[in-house]
């Protein structure tokens, strides 16, 4: 069976890590057996979290892990013609190499108050005289992979807007739809899902949330994905 590795579920959600979530979802829409287990990146194959291991080998990063899911077990998108597999790309690519770093900005950097909040899901089980020293040390790694990207170098509300117009792509397209690429899930819900599950429903309060939640569209997709995939193990937040 395959096991997962990812970090404790907190805040009512499925993971706090948009990407261990995704992997998570599409194993549970595909109805692909699997186990859980709790991990740090530190142990991490390629320094992040998720991976997996199944049938004998570690895999890292949840690109690879959806590929591998796909070719060992059960091909989500294996009926979306080539135009709607491109879409299907580009908009995966819009949410974890855009919209993430926003996210991420919001919970390690934005303010103090996200800080606290992120820094107790994240570090809060450590013993407390290693606590602070692991996580602000974490912190700075974190900024510096922000700063790296690019998206810390402009202000607050520039980062902000362009945010924004991530979540209006998302909302516009998913529409009135039952998932993003129509009538069955696929591999880009279980993308989407991940991130928006971690914009929307926790504690991490920025303009991004506010955004978010204010198109509903996009909210009542999380609770129809929450209550499709995750009813079994995570209480219902609303
Ligand atoms: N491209 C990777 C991204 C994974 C990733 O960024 N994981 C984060 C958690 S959301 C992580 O483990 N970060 C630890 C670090 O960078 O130190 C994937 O798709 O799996």
């Amino acid at each position: 069976m395959i096991t997962l590795y990812q970090f404790d579920r907190t805040w009512g959600i499925p993971n706090l890590s948009p990407f261990c979530c995704k992997v998570e979802t599409y194993l549970r829409i595909a109805g692909i057996d699997y186990a859980v287990e709790s991990a740090f990146p530190l142990r991490a194959p390629k320094g992040k979290l998720p991976y997996i291991h199944d049938r004998g080998q570690l895999l890292a990063d949840s690109r690879f892990i959806v590929s591998y899911l796909k070719t060992t077990y059960r091909d989500l998108d294996a009926d979306l013609n080539p135009q709607q597999w491109a879409v299907s790309m580009a908009m995966q690519r819009l949410v974890e190499e855009h919209l993430f770093w926003i996210a991420l900005y919001s919970r390690w950097q934005y303010t103090d108050a996200n800080w606290q909040v992120n820094k107790q899901a994240i570090f809060g089980k450590l013993p407390i005289i290693a606590r602070d020293l692991v996580a602000s040390g974490w912190r700075i790694r974190i900024k510096k992979q922000i700063l790296g990207h690019g998206i810390s170098r402009h202000q607050p509300e520039e980062i902000f807007q362009l945010g924004c117009q991530d979540v209006d792509a998302l909302a516009d397209f998913l529409g009135n739809k039952t998932y993003f690429m129509g009538d069955h899930p696929t591999s880009l819900d279980a993308c989407v899902f991940g991130l928006l599950v971690n914009i929307t429903h926790c504690p991490v309060e920025s303009p991004l949330k506010e955004y978010g939640l204010s198109k509903n569209n996009l909210t009542d997709y999380v609770q129809r994905m929450m209550g499709e995939y995750y009813s079994h193990i995570i209480p219902r937040t609303s």
